[in-house]
């Protein structure tokens, strides 16, 4: 099955008021997702990862570690890791459901402390990457932050929440400001009832 570009879930407008500009959003979506699903097909096209599914082709291209097929890693990871993010963010100005909250508080103490990790970890990453609220194969939450593409699914976790930390993310809205970006994008982007489902 080929990788296809999904739509955005909202209008390329709607998260401006939110911090995340439409043109932002043109760059991200329509050229940088744009391009790891056109060079990830190119990439598979052919091998023994065409017709496989994308969970699979992130996990067993991580899992084969071999350098040919370092193409084929970056591009379906990054078309899975952005597939998540724009169903991550929305423009509802939405609250942490009751149990997701509760979850929070137990593993780090308050939402406030959450937060404050969750932007050192993303502010603790060099160079392009991504930050990550996840439960772990125990079920338990952690955050975590990953170099480049390699995502939760690389090592058996459960995504709940990842921040996109490569500099295409940000620089048009915040320049340099990766731990406001953060921030902003806990305080202000985050569709939390996305998240919630995903603890299943
Ligand atoms: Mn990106």
């Amino acid at each position: 099955m080929a990788f296809e570009l999904p739509d955005l879930p909202y209008a390329q407008d709607a998260l401006a008021e939110h911090g995340m500009s439409k043109e932002t959003l043109e760059f991200h979506h329509g050229l940088h997702h744009k391009a790891y699903v056109d060079n990830g097909n190119k990439t598979i096209a052919g091998t023994e990862w065409e017709g496989k599914s994308l969970d699979s082709i992130v996990t067993g291209s991580y899992q084969s570690g071999a350098v040919a097929q370092n193409g084929v890693f970056n591009n379906a990871s990054q078309h899975w890791n952005h597939c998540q993010f724009w169903e991550m963010m929305g423009p509802g100005n939405s609250s942490m459901p009751s149990e997701l909250e509760s979850r929070i508080k137990d593993a780090f103490g308050s939402t406030d402390s959450f937060k404050e990790q969750f932007v050192a970890a993303g502010v603790g990453q060099f160079g392009s990457g991504w930050c990550w609220l996840v439960a772990n194969a125990g079920g338990e939450l952690e955050i975590t932050k990953t170099e480049n593409g390699v995502n939760p699914l690389c090592f058996g976790q459960t995504a709940l929440l990842g921040c996109d930390i490569w500099e295409h993310s940000y620089y048009i809205d915040f320049r340099n400001k990766r731990p406001a970006y953060i921030s902003n994008f806990l305080d202000n982007l985050v569709n939390w009832e996305n998240v919630a489902q995903r603890l299943g």
